[in-house]
């Protein structure tokens, strides 16, 4: 049996992938409500393909308790925040799921960390629990197991992707990726904890410079009147060229986050990683100096005839942490007209729920996400101005970063 920890957006897929493939799961969260809406047959979050998993994995008898479960396998996957002033992880939630793990667990239990955490911490923080519960080092057997799903293809990533698993020792490392492999077709690579800690941190930071070199790349442009887009699309015909999109900021619980697992820790033998973060975090106020702009160019005086479209960290999905709109509004809290078609709770000011209001309060509407209801329709567009910060619209009234 298999008690997977945390049912967030990487545990409730995990641990209804493994049901439905045949494994004994029991899924615990800390959060009441979300274990009843679970055992009343409801998902917790959007994602393409979560209810028919849920479905298929219910039918396979997976159970969700709020208890801690005596079980031979632990997964756990709960979140990890940075510190926002010493800007290092935040190991908080993962060192108490493991005390709490530690509470129920046998000799021999192997004990898998999916949340992504920072290189070391894995020795620094969860180690010593094992003898302060009472066990001896070899008694729980730890693994790393980060996780590398993309939110918005999430299941089939789990099917596809590779995995990387990081044991101490390579027997329970096996038997860790035979369980992995009951739903995974990637390759699995087996290595040490440390290797597997920084691995993932290191992707995640390669995507966040990646996406800051196409920031700054775009405000050079911007200033010297060149075509961004166009450029890049160009430079991506180099077969060793890829760069990413540049875009109105960089949200989500991970890409910027996790490069500061390496700047919070080594951050004076990470110059050009900071830097990447400080670009990127700029975004949203750049995208203000452009709203700005757009509006003198377009005698729009009015901050309410100003729409954001998209409050989600990007397209078709629902989360809203770290999103770009979310820090251009905590900046400036102008009366902007806004409106996401995945966030139907009212968490901001001026907020609207029907696309055809939004856009009869609009005089320009500013393209934060490019979910798709904007991209595969474009009949909206005809008397608006736009500024497109994904760029997803095509027109003579479309105004880009
Ligand atoms: N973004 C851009 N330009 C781009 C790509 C993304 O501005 O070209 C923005 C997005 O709009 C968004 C943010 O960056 O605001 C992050 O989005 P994302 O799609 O790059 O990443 P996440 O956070 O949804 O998922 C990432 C993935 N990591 C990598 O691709 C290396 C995913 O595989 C990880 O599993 C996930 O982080 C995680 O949980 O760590």
């Amino acid at each position: 049996m298999i008690n997977v920890i945390g049912l967030g957006y990487i545990g409730l897929p995990t641990a209804l992938m493994l049901a439905s493939h045949g494994q004994a799961v029991v899924g615990t969260d800390c959060n009441q409500e979300i274990i009843d809406r679970l055992n009343h047959g409801e998902t917790t979050f959007r994602e393409n393909g979560l209810t028919d998993l849920y479905h298929a994995a219910r039918e396979n008898g997976i159970l969700f308790s709020t208890e801690y479960q005596k079980t031979e396998v632990y997964i756990v996957s709960v979140p990890t925040p940075y510190d926002d002033i010493t800007k290092q992880v935040d190991p908080t939630y993962v060192v108490s799921a493991v005390n709490q793990v530690l509470k129920v667990a046998s000799k021999g239990a192997i004990l898998i960390i999916e949340s992504t955490v920072s290189p070391g911490t894995i020795d620094r923080y969860v180690r010593p629990l094992i003898p302060q519960n009472g066990f001896s080092a070899e008694d729980i057997h730890l693994v790393h197991a980060p996780e590398r799903i993309l939110p918005g293809n999430m299941l089939f990533e789990l099917e596809h992707n590779s995995r990387t698993i990081g044991a101490d020792d390579p027997e329970i490392g096996e038997y860790v990726r035979k369980i992995y492999a009951s739903f995974c077709k990637g390759t699995i690579v087996l290595t040490d904890i440390t290797t597997a800690e920084m691995t993932k941190v290191i992707e995640n930071t390669y995507r966040a410079v990646n996406i800051a070199f196409a920031n700054e790349l775009m405000k050079l442009c911007r200033h010297e009147g060149m075509d961004i887009n166009e450029i890049i699309r160009i430079c991506n015909m180099h077969p060793r060229v890829n760069i990413l999109s540049p875009g109105p900021g960089v949200g989500g619980h991970c890409i910027p986050i996790d490069p500061w697992f390496l700047v919070g820790d080594f951050g004076d033998q990470m110059p050009l990683v900071s830097t990447a973060l400080k670009i990127n975090d700029e975004m949203p106020e750049y995208v203000f100096t452009r709203i700005c702009e757009v509006m003198r160019e377009n005698k729009i005086t009015d901050f309410s005839k100003v729409g954001l479209y998209g409050l989600t960290y990007k397209e078709n999905v629902d989360d809203v942490r770290q999103s770009p709109t979310l820090q251009l509004l905590a900046r400036h809290p102008e009366p902007f007209a806004v409106y996401d078609p995945m966030v139907q709770k009212a968490i901001v000011q001026n907020q609207m729920f029907r696309f055809e209001d939004f856009c009869s309060a609009c005089e320009l509407i500013v393209v934060m996400v490019g979910h798709d209801e904007i991209k595969c329709n474009d009949s909206w567009q005809a008397d608006k101005i736009i500024l497109d910060t994904r760029n997803v619209c095509q027109g003579k009234n479309v105004f880009r970063l």
